[in-house]
């Protein structure tokens, strides 16, 4: 019996086996187990010898398989370690990253280069007071210029913001009759234009004001002067217009010339209208400002040579894998 056992327990080639081979042998119906319990059968005499022999094996087989499981244990670790091995020269596998939409990356373009200039960014809500969207900025009801931006209402009080402008009022209002005031607002516009390659009913627009004591249009000259520069490069020919907005006295809209495209306009502007700023609590005895509204995509499509507007909200991957900074 013991050299059947010793033979098993040394070809046992997994701890499983090994298992076995124990309750074979030792466990509680294995067979020495069996030898053990017939003992009473035995002639008296015999049984001491028996015994001890029977226990002299189950120590020696105890032994053995004690051994054969460390041995069986460090090959399985081995091998573990072998099968989990990270060869760290291998090239990784980069996962796919997302891009900025192109839109996003003129907002930030335009953030940096205002920000630099010691603007702050305000926000807004897109669901805006026909208060604060025309009215507070002297376009009261009935207004002929109310035709120029016609409006999504969602009842006779509220509409989808034309502009961004109604954010001038919510940060003058704000503001409390402080100065200085210096914001950029980037953010959605809704109009009910129809859509074709340089319309759409809803765009992108980024708000500039300034108010302060001494405010001139000369400082607005050159804050524009400085953005256009900085995101068409140095002698991007620029050109303002006088125009009306009833927020603004003088209007003006400011034109860029591109070298395929002829003058394109890009942002409408003009210095704040006492009106607007007796209407947020400013006296325009004391203050002055200027204002400016920008067209994003109106840049967007100068500086990518994009000849279609639609092309922003189409979700075409083509399109916008083009626009990979990382
Ligand atoms: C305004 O919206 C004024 N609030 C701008 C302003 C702000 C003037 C502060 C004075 C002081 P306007 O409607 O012109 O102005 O629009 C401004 C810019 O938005 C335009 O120059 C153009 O670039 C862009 N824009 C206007 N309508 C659309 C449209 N349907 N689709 C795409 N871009 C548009």
């Amino acid at each position: 019996l013991k050299g059947e056992a010793v033979l098993v327990i040394g070809r046992a080639q997994s701890l499983d086996e090994l298992r076995e081979t124990k309750i074979k042998y030792l466990g509680k119906k294995g067979e020495l187990t069996r030898v053990l319990r017939g003992m009473g059968s035995l002639p008296p005499e015999e049984r001491p010898v028996i015994g001890s022999l029977a226990n002299d094996i189950r120590g020696c087989l105890d032994q053995m398989i004690a051994e054969k499981e460390k041995q069986l244990e460090e090959a399985s670790l081995l091998e573990q370690l072998h099968k989990e091995v990270i060869d760290v020269t291998l090239p990784g596998i980069k996962p796919e990253s997302g891009t900025l939409h192109p839109l996003q990356l003129i907002i930030e373009q335009v953030e940096d280069i205002f920000v630099g200039m010691g603007f702050e960014i305000a926000e807004g809500p897109e669901v805006e007071t026909d208060q604060y969207n025309f009215e507070a900025l002297n376009l009261p009801k009935g207004h002929p210029a109310r035709d120029m931006q016609d409006s999504f209402y969602i009842n006779p009080e509220i509409l989808l913001r034309t502009h961004t402008s109604s954010v001038q009022i919510r940060t003058l209002i704000e503001k409390e009759g402080s100065v200085p005031v210096r914001i950029i607002c980037p953010g959605k516009v809704y109009r009910r234009d129809d859509d074709d390659a340089t319309h759409s009913h809803q765009f992108t627009q980024i708000e500039g004001l300034v108010v302060d004591r001494g405010v001139s249009m000369s400082e607005l000259n050159g804050v524009l002067l400085t953005l256009i520069e900085k995101m068409f490069g140095e002698g991007t020919e620029m050109r303002l217009r006088p125009s009306y907005f009833p927020f603004t006295e003088p209007s003006l809209e400011v034109d860029i010339f591109h070298p395929e495209q002829g003058w394109v306009e890009i942002l409408g502007a003009g210095m704040v209208h006492p009106r607007v700023l007796e209407n947020t609590g400013y006296n325009p005895e004391r203050y002055t400002g200027f204002a400016f509204g920008i067209g994003v995509e109106r840049i967007a499509m100068l500086k990518y040579g994009i000849d279609d507007i639609r092309h922003f909200y189409n979700n075409d991957l083509r399109f916008l894998r083009q626009f990979k900074t990382v």
